[in-house]
């Protein structure tokens, strides 16, 4: 299914800093795992999990396979752009095809490298690039209903429904409020998802701050977390420059770096994890002699559902899920323990996989 995350922000706020920093990273690992990088601004990054590793040693897996998410490089968001300045439209279509959008704000101060508008404000840049997508979402809700009007008039329920959450994004729009603020029921989701509005994307801001602030943050990176929590948005703090150095190096020397850094974890783990939280991802594994794997589902998925991210046919013919707990796995060192301990249960349809359920999938082909 793949999740993925546009990075957004104005030019020199240091996203594309942070996604090399990502893709290295992703790159060295591609020695121990399969599948990387795509295009030059797309890279898969595997989302950390210490879980994963505890599996295989209980199990002795030969190999491990983490989940992965996908962070896409957006260029080209100015002033102006939803009037097509800088790379306009083209730039908007790429954040359309997102999940969740990483708005990267300068927070560090660095009389070398220009700041368009000359002076670092970030929580004024969030505003420039939120007014950008808002106008954006705005011209193509208006166009959208005028396209609607005929259907709607013929009663078409479809369109009325569209319409209808046209109407809503509208009005939030017209407001000054992100698509984002507007209350969507159960049963609207999936058409208010198709609408694709860009300010109706979860946001999580990203504050790149100096070097030797990545520990503590700093005045700027405070002004972003207030409004972050005002807006009900999270926001993680790092240094693009020191993830970058980060990713160079390799695990021991990775480990040394951070300590001396007062980092508990690089900050690309925090903006992974993060990143997940925002899109209510979960984590389900496959564990075995061969390999421990990590797949990624939505909180509430059912087990057939779950089953379906591995292959379509184990969707299809789902007769049930052998399922444990992550603790009940740890706890009785493995399948055989737990079984014996009675804690595999077996799961139909009607179960919602939680996370960190180990599961055993029995279908028909
Ligand atoms: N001092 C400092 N410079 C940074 C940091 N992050 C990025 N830069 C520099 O800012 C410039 C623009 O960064 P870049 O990642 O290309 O920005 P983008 O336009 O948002 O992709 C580059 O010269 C980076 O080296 C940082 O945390 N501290
Ligand atoms: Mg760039």
């Amino acid at each position: 299914m793949g999740f993925k995350m546009g990075i957004v922000g104005l030019p020199n706020v240091g996203k594309s800093t942070l996604f090399n920093a990502l893709t290295k990273t992703a790159a060295a690992q591609a020695a121990n795992f399969p599948f990387c990088t795509i295009e030059p601004n797309v890279g898969d990054v595997a989302v950390p999990d210490a879980r994963l590793d505890t599996l295989a040693d209980i199990a002795g897996s030969k190999q491990i396979i983490p989940t992965r998410m996908t962070f896409v490089d957006i260029a080209g968001l100015v002033k102006g752009a939803s009037k097509g300045e800088g790379l306009g439209n083209q730039f908007l279509a790429n954040i359309r095809e997102t999940d969740a959008i990483a708005h990267v704000l300068r927070c560090f101060e660095d009389g070398d490298v220009t700041h368009v508008d000359g002076r670092v404000n970030p929580v004024e840049d969030a505003e420039t690039i939120e007014t950008e997508l808002m106008l954006a979402d705005l011209e193509s809700v208006e166009k959208r209903r005028q396209g609607l009007t005929r259907k709607t008039r013929g009663g078409d329920k479809e369109a009325i429904q569209q319409d209808r959450l046209l109407e809503a994004a509208q009005n939030a729009l017209e407001d000054g409020k992100p698509a984002r603020t507007v209350d969507v029921d159960e049963d609207d989701l999936r058409a208010w998802k198709l609408l694709q509005l860009l300010t109706s994307k979860p946001v999580l801001y990203v504050c790149n701050v100096g070097e030797s602030e990545s520990a503590t943050g700093n005045a700027h990176s405070e002004a972003v977390a207030a409004m972050a929590a005002a807006q009900g948005n999270s926001h993680v703090i790092i240094s693009a420059q020191i993830e970058e150095e980060i990713s160079q190096l390799d695990a021991e020397e990775a480990q040394m770096f951070l300590e001396e850094m007062g980092l508990e974890e690089a900050g690309l783990d925090r903006l992974i994890r993060a990143g997940y939280d925002l899109l209510h991802l979960e984590t389900y594994f496959t564990v075995g002699p061969k390999e421990a794997r990590a797949w990624t589902i939505r909180e509430g998925t059912s087990a057939p559902k779950a089953a379906g991210v591995i292959h379509g046919d184990f969707e299809k013919g789902f007769i049930r899920a052998e399922t444990i707990a992550y603790d009940d796995y740890i706890e009785h060192n493995g399948e055989q323990g737990s079984k014996e301990a009675g804690k595999m249960r077996a799961e139909g349809k009607g179960y919602t996989v939680k996370d960190g359920d180990v599961l055993h999938f029995l279908f028909n082909n």
